[in-house]
Parts: C-alpha cells; sequence; structure tokens
C-alpha cells in the first residue's frame, strides 16, 4: 500500500503559502527507509503545520521497562544540524528542543502532537499559535522512536531518535 501523496493535492496550498517552510525528513540508520516531509504555513494568528512521512517502524507494545515503539514523539530541536554521529544514539547534533520562552515539556513551543504510524505512514496537520512560520528555520524536527508522555523533563522520555530534517525558508520574509 503506497499513501504516500504529498505534493497533490494534500499539498498544494502550503507550496503556495507566501510565507511558509519546510523541512524534508530523512531517516537515520534506526529507520533508514524513514522519509517525508514537514510544512509550515501562517495562518491567521499561527501557523499551520503538516506532516507526511513513510517508513516509520512498526509498532511494538512496551513490555517492562521498554518503551512501546510508537506512536512517535515529534519536536522542533533548537539545532538544524542532522549529523548522524554515534549510529545507536543518532542526531544528537540537533540539541535539545526548542524552547525559546522558557516552559517546561509540554508547553514548549516546538512540541507537537505524537505521530501515529498506519503501516508506517503517518499523515497529521495542526495549528499553534506557538511561534512564526519565521521563527522555525534553521531549526530542527526530530521524530523519536517512542511516545512522547509530554511529563517527564526535559524531552518527554520519547526515546532515541529515528529522522531528522532541517527547516528551510521558502518564500518567507
Ligand atoms: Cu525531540
Amino acid at each position: 500500500m503506497n499513501y504516500y501523496q504529498y505534493g497533490y493535492p494534500a499539498y498544494s496550498h502550503y507550496r503556495n503559502a507566501p510565507n511558509m517552510a519546510y523541512a524534508h525528513i530523512q531517516g537515520g540508520p534506526l529507520a533508514p527507509g524513514l522519509k517525508g516531509y514537514v510544512f509550515f504555513r501562517e495562518v491567521q494568528n499561527g501557523v499551520e503545520v503538516f506532516a507526511e512521512v513513510t517508513g516509520l517502524p512498526s509498532y511494538k507494545e512496551g513490555e517492562g521497562d521498554q518503551k512501546p515503539i510508537g506512536p512517535h514523539g515529534f519536536h522542533l530541536h533548537e539545532k538544524g544540524v542532522c549529523e548522524i554521529g554515534e549510529p545507536n544514539e543518532p542526531f544528537t547534533s540537533a540539541g535539545g528542543h526548542w524552547n525559546p520562552t522558557n516552559q517546561p515539556h509540554g508547553n514548549h513551543a516546538g512540541d507537537f502532537p505524537v505521530l501515529f504510524s498506519n503501516d508506517g505512514y503517518a499523515k497529521m496537520s495542526f495549528f499553534t499559535n506557538k511561534f512564526n512560520v519565521k521563527d522555525v528555520i534553521g531549526k530542527g524536527v526530530i521524530i523519536h522512536q517512542n511516545p512522547d508522555d509530554f511529563r517527564s523533563q526535559p524531552s518527554g522520555d520519547a526515546g532515541k531518535r529515528l529522522a531528522c530534517g532541517v527547516i528551510m525558508g521558502y518564500g518567507a520574509s
């Protein structure tokens, strides 16, 4: 099954928005087939974020102190640097959570809803008023192996970093 359809029609209104940014998401050694996009476009009073990825790992129930695999923690991180680094602990290059207003985790500007996999495919859009499009250009997007509990500090206990993307401006002023 191939649900992956970024481009048309779902993306057309993002691509044509005057103030938008996007990140191309690429999986690291823990999820080499993971890829996709995240788009950010200015809407009234905030930003609409649209994500579409394929190649997420299969869901695995948590057992004992093993956390479940999926749904996947999804955040903006402070550095737009996607170097694999240590293959067993990839993408530490992206730094910690982007947290410009010094909030607890759960209310960071870049705390996103978790990504739900459907046989590896996820598509989601949501609204946030916690940043403007231009604020996030140059930041990193990270998809984690485990769910975000939106409580553990400083990063929701979301586990290893499966994929990373750098947010690029695209017509953003
Ligand atoms: Cu994160």
